[in-house]
């Protein structure tokens, strides 16, 4: 029997199985923000996936490339450099290692915390380029949150529309950004053709909603909520993604459910880029489900979630590792 040792850098990274063609999922939900009905459209799809792609957002391309090419340059410095700028703890540069609880991806990134609309000076950017592109980025990423939230509260029937919005954009919000660089990876592929390194393990995200855009190499897959399949999310670098997270699911009661989701390091040549921004409240925010969603109408429907506000889940999931149910220890008998 021949056994293949894995690259030292790889050890502690684990494979997946490479995806196929017929992986790629021709099903996600593709919401024109702009159309008529788009409300129903969004509520649609976070029931039934948890998961889908805004079209038509009205980003300027331009926001979005400048971005990317300072992220392109910031990983292309020098690693002694990028290693200068400080460990992810969690915020700063990260290079394989995720969180603080033993998890590694094959993948480095910049996590980067926003104060109320722009970068925060508890994570200051790696250069004033990059910080600039950031804020900007983040201005367009709060409008598409806001937007998107609030079509959440207007589909569900509950009123005001900025209930659920408010919570993400407003004051004292836990807003954060995240850039990730997943670099190829041809030496495992060459020994092992049919196996990839995970990039980014299987996780849910805790926040209200994250909105992600990549590059056009691939990567994303997700889980979908009838029978856990895993698919292979097409890229559309013109389009966001939008990934329900954990206290949206409770604060809806569970009818729109979070997602898992992870990364695989599939292709041999290219890098992919990612850009993610994610949306959560501020600390003493109870996380519950919202009262109209409750109400006399709903025949009594009790909440299935004890209750907790977003400062402590927080700290629970900063506790747990990736791949974790962190709802688990929250759900009602
Ligand atoms: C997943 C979503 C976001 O990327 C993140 C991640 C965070 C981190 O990278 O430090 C966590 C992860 C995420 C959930 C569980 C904990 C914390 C890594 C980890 C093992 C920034 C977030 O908010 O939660």
């Amino acid at each position: 029997m021949v056994v293949l040792a894995k690259p030292p850098a790889l050890e502690q990274i684990s494979l997946l199985r490479s995806p196929e063609p017929g992986d790629y999922f021709a099903g996600i939900p593709a919401v024109d923000l702009a159309a008529p009905g788009a409300a129903r459209a969004v509520v649609q799809a976070c029931e039934r996936f948890g998961f889908f792609k805004v079209v038509n957002h009205g980003v300027a391309a331009g926001v979005v490339d400048r971005l990317e090419a300072e992220a392109v340059r910031f990983f292309a410095s020098p690693q002694a450099e990028k290693d200068a700028y400080g460990t992810a703890s969690p915020f700063g540069y990260g290079n394989k290692r995720i969180g603080r609880n033993g998890d590694m991806g094959w993948l480095e990134y910049l996590l980067l915390a926003i104060d109320h609309a722009s970068i925060s000076k508890a994570s200051p950017a790696p250069s004033s380029s990059l910080r600039d592109a950031a804020n900007d980025y983040v201005g367009a990423m709060r409008r598409i949150a806001r937007t998107v939230l609030e079509m959440v509260a207007e589909g569900l029937g509950v009123s005001p529309r900025g209930t659920l919005a408010d919570m993400v954009v407003g004051e004292a919000s836990d807003q954060l950004l995240r850039l990730n660089h997943y670099p190829p990876c041809p030496l495992l592929q060459s020994l092992m053709p049919n196996c990839s390194p995970t990039g980014f393990g299987e996780h849910t995200d805790p926040q209200l909603v994250s909105i992600l855009r990549s590059n056009s190499t691939a990567g994303l897959q997700v889980a979908l909520h009838n029978g856990g399949h895993w698919v292979s999310v097409p890229p559309d670098p013109s389009a966001f993604f939008v990934i329900v997270g954990d206290s949206l699911q409770v604060l809806t009661n569970g009818r729109l459910r979070s997602v898992r989701h992870r990364v695989v390091v599939a292709n041999r040549l290219k890098s992919r880029l990612s850009m993610v921004y994610f949306g959560g409240p501020p600390a003493a925010q109870r996380i519950a489900p919202l009262r109209q969603l409750l109400g006399r109408d709903r025949d009594g429907e009790q909440s299935m979630y004890e209750e907790f506000t977003w400062g402590e889940y927080k700290k629970a999931a900063y506790r747990s590792r990736l791949g974790d149910n962190r709802l688990a220890p929250f759900h009602r008998q």
